[in-house]
């Protein structure tokens, strides 16, 4: 079968959102509401291993911050995490993130070759309409069929969930598609969607296990800027473009 569709996850992959924008948006947000709590960058490396804002925080309060109490945790999460939510999306209004390597490139060329364009991702559906409206212009959120985030699905990655709904709607196979990721959790669910996936690893994930990608990058690469590969087949391709694609394509779904 010929690929058809590429699905994208966001943070980490599109972007780097958790460092300078998500754990900038958490600090804000406990700070704005009198909390002494100071997350570091390296707190939330490893805070990251849980996907899902609220989830963090109280996975945070359990195993960081024992002796905080609070007799309507679910109700207090969920304000802390709203106030976050719009702090992220002011970040992003005001430019904070760029796109990573070869996103953009990608986008355009992907969607010049008819190849249906999606989104997978964990974070909450404002984040990904701030991120994408913000670098590539509010038309850009027409370029993607579907955005599938959130709790949109019952279960957060590393579940299937996200890729079979994006699936699902897209009404597309697996083996139609490529999936971008950039961590452990992230390749766990679209593995279990049974999608083929590329990495592009960031500080934050370059000791994972990816066992089953069908490439491992340092990100995308622009044609004066190849990628690094990381681990994969040796290809004559320098960055990520359709051609590279349907390589990959072929070799491995
Ligand atoms: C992203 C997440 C999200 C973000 C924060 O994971 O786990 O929780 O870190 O966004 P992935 P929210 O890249 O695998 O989709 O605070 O909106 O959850
Ligand atoms: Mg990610």
């Amino acid at each position: 079968m010929a690929l058809q569709a590429l699905i994208f996850d966001v943070d980490g992959t599109l972007a780097n959102t958790e460092r300078d924008g998500h754990l900038v948006a958490f600090n804000l947000a406990f700070k704005e509401l009198g909390l002494d709590w100071v997350w570091s960058n390296e707190l939330y490396h490893e805070l990251l291993n849980v996907t899902g804002g609220q989830l963090r925080i109280k996975y945070y309060l359990k195993k960081y911050n024992t002796e905080f109490h609070h007799d309507d945790l679910d109700n207090f999460v969920a304000s802390i995490h709203k106030l976050k939510t719009s702090i992220y999306v002011r970040l992003m209004d005001e430019g904070a993130v760029p796109l990573r390597p070869g996103v953009a490139r990608l986008f355009q060329e992907a969607r010049a070759a008819g190849l249906r364009m999606a989104i997978a991702t964990t974070t909450t559906p404002a984040n990904v309409v701030a991120l994408i409206s913000n670098t590539l212009g509010k038309e850009a959120l027409g370029w993607f069929e579907v955005i599938g985030a959130g709790d949109v699905v019952p279960n957060l990655k590393p579940a299937g969930d996200i890729y079979s709904y994006v699936l699902d709607q897209m009404n597309l196979d697996a083996s139609e598609c490529i999936a971008f990721e950039d961590s452990r959790n992230g390749i766990v669910s679209a593995t279990h969607a049974n999608l083929k996936t590329i990495i592009t690893v960031n500080e934050y994930t370059d000791t994972h296990d990816f066992t089953g990608a069908i490439v491992i990058l340092n990100n995308l690469g622009e044609q004066d800027q190849p990628f690094e590969m990381i681990e994969g087949n040796p290809t004559e391709s320098t960055f990520v473009d359709v051609a590279y694609l349907q390589e990959l394509h072929a070799q491995h779904c």
